[in-house]
């Protein structure tokens, strides 16, 4: 834009230098003073509406190229407003279907159930996070018990051991922290399990590692399963 008003004053510039020197040249050569006055004047009037109008027309020629070099930058950005004020509603959008049912989830009081399965000799997930209130049902039970472990639960929670192959035990977890389970049968070959509930970084998670070190079958693998929470909750 500014390149090309400076480039319309030189070309101004230069109209009127040439019509000054094509002015003075003929003035010089002639003697007569009455004509010459008379045609200098009438020249000067000549020359200065040929001025006038090369100026008007500069001007102009600046106001068009301003006008081109606006529009589209204008065009552009009235483009990307409206194209950040779309991304913006989807983003909106997304974040409020995203927050409906965890927000439900937690405010509301309405308990939840979570399924945990045997799988061959494995619990799956091997880390479930609940809320006080919430019921933890036991499936795919052919094989295996459920068995909470002695000082690896809340203080005051209940403790549970369901039979051999008691397929759908169920427990209710009201106290908040971590509880450490085991399938007994197969505690050795890594069935332990781990239920949070309320807070994600548990309480009582520093009396749970202190204790698996008083395990005496299995220990290692609860150490494991432990090892495995701390990696979800990135401590
Ligand atoms: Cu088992």
């Amino acid at each position: 834009m500014k390149q090309n008003s400076k480039l319309v004053l030189l070309l101004v510039l230069t109209y009127m230098l040439t019509a000054c020197s094509n002015d003075s040249s003929p003035s010089n050569g002639q003697t007569n003073g009455q004509t010459n006055g008379q045609s200098i004047s009438e020249k000067v009037e000549q020359k200065s509406t040929e001025l006038s109008e090369a100026v008007t027309s500069a001007s102009e020629s600046v106001s068009e190229l301003a006008e081109s070099a606006v529009t589209p930058v204008i065009e552009q950005a009235k483009t990307s407003v409206e194209e950040m004020a779309e991304a913006a509603t989807s983003v909106v959008a997304d974040a409020n279907q995203e927050m409906a049912p965890e927000s439900s989830a937690t405010v509301g009081s309405e308990p939840k159930e979570h399924i945990i399965k045997g799988v061959i000799t494995q619990w799956q997930p091997l880390v479930t996070f609940a809320q006080p209130g919430d019921t933890i049902r036991f499936t795919g039970m052919t094989g295996h018990d459920t068995a909470s472990m002695e000082g690896m639960i809340p203080a005051g929670a209940t403790a549970w051991h369901s039979k051999l192959g008691q397929e759908g035990f169920t427990v209710t977890v009201d106290k908040e922290g971590g509880y450490v389970y085991k399938c007994t049968p197969h505690i050795t070959t890594g069935m332990v399990g781990i239920i949070v509930v309320g807070d994600k970084n548990p309480a009582n998670l520093a009396d749970l590692e202190a204790n698996a070190g008083n395990v005496k079958v299995g220990g290692n693998m609860v150490k494991r399963a432990i090892r495995k929470l701390k990696k979800q909750l990135a401590l």
